[in-house]
C-alpha cells in the first residue's frame, strides 16, 4: 500500500540531470586531452610539434581550450537552460523574487580567481620551460636575418676543418636550408645587421625576435627527423615575403657528415660566424624600382662598415 514513496523516483532523475553533462565534459576532456595528436582538431589547429619545447606549448594550448571550452558549455547550459526552465509560464505568474544567493555570488567570484591564477601559473611553467637554456648546448647556430633573406652559420665538429666556421645563405630567390641534429640541444644565437625581423619554425612550437644589437637567442631538441618550413614573422620590408627558409633535422651521423661536406667548399668556411652572409652588401639584389634601389643601396653602403666590424669581433 503506501510504501511507495515518490521522493526515491525523483532524485535519481535530478541526479542524473546533473551527471549526464558532467559526463559529457569528462568524456569531452579527456577526448581531447588524449595523447593522440595526430588529428588537427585534437590540436586545435596546431602543427604537429617536433621538439619538446612544442610539445609543452601545443598541450598548454590543449589545456587553455579545453578549459576555455568547458566553461563555456557551462555558462551557455546555465543561461539557456534558465531561460527554458524558469520561463513564465502563464500572464499571472509572478516569479519568486530572489534577491541575493550568496555561496553563488561567492562561487563566481572565486573560481574565476582561480581560473586566470591556474591559466597564469601553467603559462609561467611553459614559459620558462621554452626560454630555458643549457650552459653548454650540442650545437650552437648563429642565425642572421637580414633585409631579406637568413644566413646560418655553424661549427664544424669533425675532420679536417674542425672548429672553423662554415654557412648557408640565401638568395632571395632560393630559399637555404638550416640542417641540425635530432635529440641534441641546438641553441640559435639571433643576430640582424638591419631591421627587426622574426625567426620562427611553426613545427617547433617558437619563434623569436630578431633584433640589431640585442642578443636574442633560444633553444631546442628537435625529437624527429624530418623537413621543415621556417619563415620571418616579423613585416620587415618589401621582400619580407621572402623571407622564408628550411629546416632538416637528421640523425647526428648525418648531421656530422654534412657540416664536413659543407666545409669542403672554402667558399662556406669563414673563421667566424659570418654576420650578414654573403649577400649583406646587396640586398637590393632582386629589386626591381630604381629609386627603390638607390635608397637601400645607399643605406646598405653605410651599414658595410658596421657589419665589417662585427666580422672581426669574431663572438657574435
Ligand atoms: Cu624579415
Amino acid at each position: 500500500m503506501g510504501l511507495k514513496h515518490p521522493e526515491r523516483t525523483r532524485v535519481p532523475r535530478r541526479r542524473l540531470r546533473r551527471v549526464i553533462p558532467l559526463a559529457g565534459f569528462a568524456v569531452l576532456a579527456l577526448s581531447l586531452s588524449g595523447c593522440a595528436t595526430n588529428n588537427q582538431w585534437e590540436r586545435f589547429g596546431m602543427p604537429v610539434m617536433r621538439t619538446t619545447t612544442g610539445e609543452q606549448i601545443l598541450s598548454l594550448w590543449q589545456g587553455a581550450w579545453i578549459a576555455a571550452l568547458v566553461t563555456g558549455v557551462v555558462t551557455w547550459g546555465l543561461i539557456l537552460g534558465a531561460a527554458f526552465w524558469f520561463r513564465r509560464r502563464s500572464d499571472d505568474e509572478v516569479p519568486v523574487q530572489t534577491r541575493y544567493n550568496l555561496p553563488i555570488e561567492i562561487f563566481y567570484t572565486i573560481f574565476p580567481i582561480i581560473m586566470v591564477v591556474v591559466f597564469f601559473a601553467h603559462t609561467v611553467r611553459v614559459q620558462n620551460f621554452a626560454l630555458q637554456e643549457s650552459a653548454h648546448p650540442d650545437v650552437t647556430v648563429n642565425v642572421v636575418g637580414q633585409k631579406w633573406e637568413w644566413t646560418f652559420n655553424q661549427t664544424v665538429v669533425n675532420g679536417p676543418k674542425k672548429g672553423k666556421n662554415v654557412f648557408v645563405s640565401g638568395t632571395g630567390e632560393d630559399i637555404p636550408t638550416l640542417v641540425i641534429p635530432e635529440h641534441k640541444t641546438v641553441l640559435f644565437k639571433l643576430h640582424s645587421p638591419d631591421v627587426i625581423h622574426d625567426f620562427g619554425v611553426p613545427a617547433f612550437g617558437m619563434r623569436m625576435d630578431v633584433v640589431p644589437g640585442e642578443n636574442n637567442s633560444f633553444q631546442v631538441t628537435p625529437i624527429s627527423t624530418g623537413t621543415f618550413d621556417g619563415k620571418c614573422y616579423e613585416l620587415c620590408g618589401t621582400y619580407h615575403s621572402r623571407m622564408l627558409f628550411n629546416v632538416k633535422v637528421v640523425t647526428w651521423s648525418d648531421y656530422v657528415s654534412y657540416l664536413a661536406t659543407l666545409a669542403k667548399d672554402p667558399a662556406n668556411v669563414t673563421d667566424c660566424p659570418v654576420l650578414g652572409g654573403a649577400y649583406a652588401n646587396q640586398p637590393y639584389l632582386n629589386a626591381t624600382d630604381p629609386e627603390e634601389k638607390k635608397a637601400d643601396a645607399d643605406s646598405e653602403a653605410s651599414k658595410t662598415d658596421a657589419h665589417s666590424s662585427e666580422v672581426e669581433r669574431c663572438n657574435p
